[in-house]
């Protein structure tokens, strides 16, 4: 087993970026002769591999990083090549958000000028986290970037998605790289969701609810997991007094659209305490007169529908 990996990854030398190194060459979309490549390789120095060695390190290789065309006569890496092949990518639109992960003492550097491909044709991102974690180890202490995919892409960046999944593309401007949080959500930008908790606030005013000050021991931020995301949001939000109660606007970013909250304490220790508890969620996007009838709920001015 061993052996197999060692070739793999020469093989993987070969068809990305020295196929020199064993006398052969690649064509003009990266494919290699088999029988070549078979042949070079039994030549070098402590390789030795036969067809169905050949075929087995492809079927199990655990990214997928090979492909062979239909006959078999035919073998090229499906990505990560620093040789400039055209292996024919699939342009494709990518999700809102990818990963990229790299070493701790790259961060500066592509803080500074954003992602370049280095020595290979593409930058390489990866759909989860986990993943990018990953190929930031290969580098020394990782380090994650979120990649702002999605709003690349409408800016008219090119996206590629490599035969193993792997989603490739030219390069990535600073300002669309992100590190503390990640919002996702195609139907509504922050600043929009933001208008809509202006507008429960406003709500809250009219119903007299009164804004108070209380000096709060910790940072006021909210963090919450979605699908393939996770934001941190440091919330500047006050607190409003409503008869025997504080309440403050918060969110909860459910996977399919985020929604607005009010946490509720009864006391101002608990309030300090940062024990505050949510009410019952409502969907940013409802209209204002439903978010009128929320806020009412939230702030026990009416009963919740089902506790008739
Ligand atoms: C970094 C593996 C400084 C970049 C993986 C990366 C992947 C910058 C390194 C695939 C920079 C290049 C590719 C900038 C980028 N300043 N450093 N402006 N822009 N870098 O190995 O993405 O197992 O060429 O962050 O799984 O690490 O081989 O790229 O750290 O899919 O199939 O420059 O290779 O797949 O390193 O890895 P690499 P990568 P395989």
């Amino acid at each position: 087993m061993k052996d197999l990996k060692k070739t793999s990854v020469f093989i993987s030398l070969i068809l990305r970026h020295k196929p020199e190194a064993i006398g052969i060459s690649l064509d003009e979309h990266g494919w290699a002769s088999v029988e070549e490549l078979i042949a070079g390789i039994n030549k070098a120095e402590g390789y030795r591999i036969d067809p169905e060695t050949l075929e087995e390190i492809v079927r199990t290789d655990n990214k997928q990083r090979y492909s062979f065309n239909d006959d078999h006569t035919l073998i090229r890496a499906n990505q990560g090549h620093s040789i400039n092949v055209d292996v024919e990518l699939k342009e494709a639109e990518p999700p809102e958000q990818l990963f990229h992960g790299t070493g701790e003492k790259f961060v500066a550097s592509i803080r500074k000028e954003g992602l370049k491909p280095k020595s290979r044709l593409y930058v390489h991102l990866s759909k989860d986290k986990e993943t990018a974690e990953k190929v930031g180890a290969r580098h020394g202490k990782p380090h994650i970037f979120f990649v702002h995919s999605g709003k690349m892409f409408r800016a008219g960046y090119k996206f590629y998605l490599s035969e193993n999944g792997v989603w490739l593309t030219k390069s990535v401007p600073p300002e669309f790289l992100g590190e503390r949080w990640m919002w996702s959500y195609k139907a509504v930008s922050r600043e929009d969701f933001e208008k809509r908790k202006d507008f429960v606030a406003k709500i809250m005013l009219e119903l007299g609810c009164e804004a108070v000050n209380i000096e709060l021991p910790y940072e006021q931020k909210t963090t919450t997991y979605g699908v393939g995301f996770e934001e941190t949001w440091f919330s500047r939000r006050p607190l409003y007094k409503f008869r025997n109660g504080f309440y403050r606007i918060d969110e909860v970013l459910f996977p399919e659209k985020p929604f607005i909250v009010l946490e509720f304490a009864e006391t101002e220790d608990s309030v300090k305490m940062n024990a505050m508890e949510d009410c019952d969620p409502f969907p940013y996007d409802l209209s204002d007169e439903d978010m009128i009838k929320e806020v009412k709920y939230s702030l026990g001015i009416e009963p919740y529908p089902q506790d008739d």
